[in-house]
C-alpha cells in the first residue's frame, strides 16, 4: 500500500500547526488568468492550499489551462523552492478532473452516493490517467450533506442530514477502516448552512486523518465555528468570486486560527 506522498505530507504538518484554508477554484467559473489572480490574491490573504475542481466540469481542457497559469503563478513567489510553494491540487467530481499539471489529487469516494458509478466506477475509469500523470494521489473519503446541491444533485447523494451526527460518525469510521487518510465533510458549494459545528466534533472525535470542511462558509464565524470544531483544512469557494473578497478571507484565515476539538489518539488496536 502507497503511504503519504510530498503534498499529503505537507498537508498532513500544515494540519498538524492547526486549522488552515483552502481555496477553491472551479475552472467553469474563471478565466486561466483570473484563477491566476485569484490564487495569488487568496495566497495573501493566509490561503495555504488551493484546490481546483467542481461537480459539473466538462472541460479538460480548461481545466489543464487554469491548473498551469495557477501553478506558474505559485512557483514563481515562491523562488523555485518546492517547500515554500502553495500546493495546487486537484479536486475532481468525475473523471474529467485530472491534469498532470497540478501537484496531487484528492482521490475520492463520494462514500453515501446511492449509485456505485461515483463510489468505485469513476475512480475505476480516471484511475489510468491519474497513474500516467505520475501526480500523487491522495486518498480521500466524500461525505455529502443537505440537499440542493450540485455535488447531491450529481452524486447522486443519500445526503446525510444536518441534524444526526452518529451517521456522520459510522461513515467517518468506515472511511477510517477502509484506509482514506483525507475526509471532506462537504455541505455544498454555496449552502445556506454549513456543516454543523456539533457534525465536525463527532467526527473528529473519530477521525485522527485530515478532516476537511467546505460548503457555504462565507464568514469568519462560520469559519472559527469549522475550526473549533476540529476542521483542519476549510474550503472558501464561493466567497472567491465576490470582488474584493481578499478582506473577508483575511478575517477568516484569522478566525480559524484555533482548534477546539483534539484529534484522537490512535489505540494499540486502531480503533
Ligand atoms: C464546495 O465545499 C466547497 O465543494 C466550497 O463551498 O463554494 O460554498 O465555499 P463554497
Amino acid at each position: 500500500m502507497i503511504g503519504p506522498g510530498r503534498i499529503e505530507k505537507h498537508l498532513i504538518e500544515t494540519a498538524n500547526r492547526g486549522p488552515t484554508i483552502a481555496a477553491l477554484l472551479d475552472p467553469e467559473d474563471f478565466s486561466p488568468r483570473k484563477a491566476a489572480e485569484t490564487a495569488a490574491k487568496a495566497i495573501t490573504a493566509g490561503a495555504s492550499l488551493i484546490l481546483v475542481g467542481g461537480s459539473t466540469l466538462a472541460n479538460q481542457n480548461k481545466l489543464d489551462a487554469v491548473v498551469r497559469a495557477v501553478k506558474n503563478h505559485t512557483k514563481s513567489r515562491s523562488g523555485h523552492s518546492k517547500s515554500h510553494e502553495v500546493p495546487v491540487v486537484l479536486f475532481p467530481g468525475n473523471i474529467t478532473g485530472v491534469s498532470r499539471h497540478a501537484d496531487a489529487i484528492l482521490f475520492s469516494s463520494l462514500l453515501n452516493s446511492t449509485n456505485p458509478y461515483f463510489i468505485i466506477g469513476a475512480q475505476a475509469l480516471g484511475a489510468i490517467e491519474v497513474y500516467k500523470s505520475k501526480i500523487e494521489s491522495i486518498p480521500m473519503g466524500y461525505l455529502v450533506f443537505g440537499s440542493g446541491s450540485a455535488a447531491s444533485f450529481i452524486g447522486q447523494a443519500n445526503s446525510l442530514p444536518a441534524a444526526k451526527p452518529n451517521l456522520a460518525v459510522i461513515y467517518a469510521l468506515a472511511a477510517k477502516y477502509l484506509g482514506m487518510r483525507t475526509l471532506y465533510l462537504e455541505a455544498g458549494s454555496g449552502a445556506g448552512e454549513p456543516i454543523a459545528q456539533e457534525t465536525i466534533r463527532a467526527v473528529r472525535k473519530v477521525y485522527e486523518g485530515v478532516l476537511i470542511v467546505g460548503g457555504g462558509i462565507t464568514t469568519p464565524a462560520a469559519a472559527a465555528k469549522a475550526a473549533q470544531g476540529g476542521a483542519d483544512i476549510i474550503v472558501v469557494g464561493n466567497l472567491l468570486q465576490s470582488p474584493g473578497f481578499e478582506g473577508t478571507l483575511e478575517q477568516i484565515t484569522k478566525a480559524s486560527k484555533r482548534r477546539g476539538t483534539p484529534k484522537p489518539t490512535t489505540t494499540r488496536s486502531q480503533n
